[in-house]
């Protein structure tokens, strides 16, 4: 019997998780008791733990292998019966939510900042997954966050760190330590959902070829396994596929900025007639075809369009979800398709109430997110295999999926300026700015458009009727366009305005147009409402996607 060592300590003010777990400097982390107090206040949160069966895994970022030690040593002293850690302590985001579920754990732990940069002077996560195998409601993380402002002690087991570098089971004084792989109960979901036989045959055509930029992060052996191994795809798809703690110090954001090595790659001639890329952890997703960029709410609404064709939803959707500042898109596609499409606050953790009910099957947001029913987070890799799964059936290019797409549907024209590393004080000064003249704005005429919406959007999840206010000012004009303004809760420097810009477009001789261009005159009228040069002090945004 290993003996449990009780550490006092005091409260840090600053544990409240935000979007999704909690992520600071990895310097906040390393301060002495930061991580203990987080995971002593999560514990005392899930009470009676002992015996029960926890996942453990994280994105391989600087710190990840610290933190896992300490953590495996704290889940012992609580009394967990078993904890299954990823080889070397690695789990991408999905395949954590995937081994949740496969193995009936009553949750997980993943460490991850997602597609924050990493290295010592980056940033680090920490967040909790319950048994369904999805991020913690906000009655959770709240009640984790109120019992870390009382925390005074600590309990863990002492003793030297755990080799996590092969499989299989060890002790921790009563606690069972399995190795597990990182990949393999990924794959194998993976292989249930999608028709591999007819993505082996594209792949291996000579008529097809891809590439994959896995980012230095934590999709480089999913990757390699999935399309290489088991998809016949040539040796040279995966770029960047080794996990490194900086990321190849780099930024692991699967965007046009952030991938640019991979972007160049398409934009040659002949480039690849496909390209991915995934984030840190593994859960965003960026597509291009050649000369095309697939928006992430346009992505959402192809899927949904086509997934008919691939096996694993060819009995059809329940229905579809996307987060509030997502284009709309996708409520076109279901409404055609007569499914139910529901709008919910930013961040993942809101779609795992309707999917747990079975109401919805596929799920989106435009911050490069994709998922399904099959696990309960965003899925990069799946993402892209869904992809593969229509081009090996439809036998069409990227750009021509995407073409005639709007031609049915029409377009939503659609970017994000994002202002980051704000002060906080002016940041919050914009969103209750636009809160004070939002009673006066519904009926006004702005830029030509007529507002017939104005509000600080409250969600009431249909399920449990649970509530969550202020998530997001919309605008919503009559003709469909909207511009949405909010605060991201998942960066660690100052405070980042995101503006979201959104027109439909039904006229086919304008479906081909620069998006920026299109949405000039909306992006007008958001820096009229916002006054986003004054309050900012900025003359453009930092980053546009
Ligand atoms: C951002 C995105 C949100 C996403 C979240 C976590 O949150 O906007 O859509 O769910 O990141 O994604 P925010 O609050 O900064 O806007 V990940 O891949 O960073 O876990
Ligand atoms: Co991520």
């Amino acid at each position: 019997m290993t003996d449990v060592r009780t550490v006092s300590t005091t409260p840090f003010q600053d544990q409240r998780p935000g979007t999704s777990g909690l992520r600071k400097k990895v310097d906040v982390f390393r301060q002495p008791h930061y991580l203990e107090n987080f995971t002593q206040a999560l514990f005392d949160t899930l009470g009676d733990c002992r015996g029960d069966t926890l996942v453990l895994g994280g994105d391989g970022r600087y710190y990840n292998d610290v933190a896992i030690q300490t953590i495996l040593k704290m889940a012992a002293a609580a009394g967990f019966g078993r904890v299954l850690v990823g080889r070397d302590g690695l789990l991408s985001t999905p395949a954590a939510s995937a081994v949740i579920r496969r193995h009936r754990a009553c949750g997980g732990i993943i460490l991850s900042a997602s597609h924050n940069p990493g290295g010592p002077a980056g940033d680090f996560g920490i967040k909790y997954n319950t048994g369904n195998g999805g991020p913690a409601p906000e009655q959770v993380t709240e009640a984790v966050f109120e019992r870390s402002q009382s925390v005074d002690a600590y309990c863990i087991v002492d003793g030297g760190d755990i080799a996590l570098d092969r499989l299989g089971a060890t002790r921790l004084g009563n606690m069972a330590v399995e190795v597990v792989d990182p990949v393999q109960d990924y794959a194998a979901l993976m292989g249930e959902l999608f028709d591999f036989d007819r993505i082996h045959e594209l792949l291996t055509s000579g008529r097809f070829t891809m590439r994959f930029d896995a980012m230095h992060a934590i999709n480089g052996p999913y990757a390699r396994t999935l399309l290489v191994d088991r998809l016949g795809a040539a040796a040279d798809t995966v770029m960047n596929g080794e996990p490194s703690p900086d990321f190849g110090g780099g930024h692991p954001d699967p965007n046009l900025v952030h991938a640019r090595e991979l972007v160049e790659l398409l934009d040659r001639d002949p480039g690849p007639d496909f390209g991915a890329a995934t984030d840190g952890d593994g859960d965003r997703n960026m597509i291009l075809g050649r000369g095309v960029f697939v928006s992430p709410s346009d992505s959402v609404a192809i899927l949904t369009a086509n997934a008919h064709l691939v096996p694993g939803y060819r009995a059809g959707l329940a229905g579809v979800a996307r987060s509030m500042p997502t284009s709309q898109a996708v409520d076109r596609v279901a409404a055609e398709l007569g499914i139910a499409c529901y709008e919910t606050p930013t961040g993942w953790k809101f779609f795992g109430n309707l999917l747990d009910a079975g109401m919805v099957t596929l799920c989106g947001e435009e911050s490069f997110g994709t998922g399904s029913n099959h696990v309960r987070e965003k899925d990069g890799l799946w993402a892209v295999l869904f992809w593969l799964n229509i081009l090996a059936v439809r036998r069409r290019s990227v750009a021509e999926i995407v073409h005639e797409h709007w031609a049915e549907f029409g377009r939503n024209y659609y970017s994000r300026h994002d202002y980051e590393a704000l002060d906080g004080d002016p940041a919050q000064g914009i969103i209750e700015h636009l809160r004070a003249e939002l009673n006066g704005l519904p009926g006004k005429s702005l830029g030509g458009r007529q507002i017939n919406l104005a509000d600080d959007f409250t969600y009431t999840d249909p399920v449990d009727r649970s509530v969550s206010q202020h998530q997001g000012i919309r605008i919503g004009f009559s003709d469909d366009s909207r511009i949405v303004f909010r605060l991201s809760g998942t960066g660690t420097e100052g405070a980042t305005l995101r503006v979201y810009v959104e027109q439909y477009e039904a006229d086919r001789a304008r479906l081909h147009l620069d998006t920026q261009d299109a949405l000039a005159e909306l992006i007008a009228v958001a820096e009229r409402l916002a006054e986003l040069k004054l309050r900012t002090g900025r003359n453009a945004p930092t980053v546009i996607t």
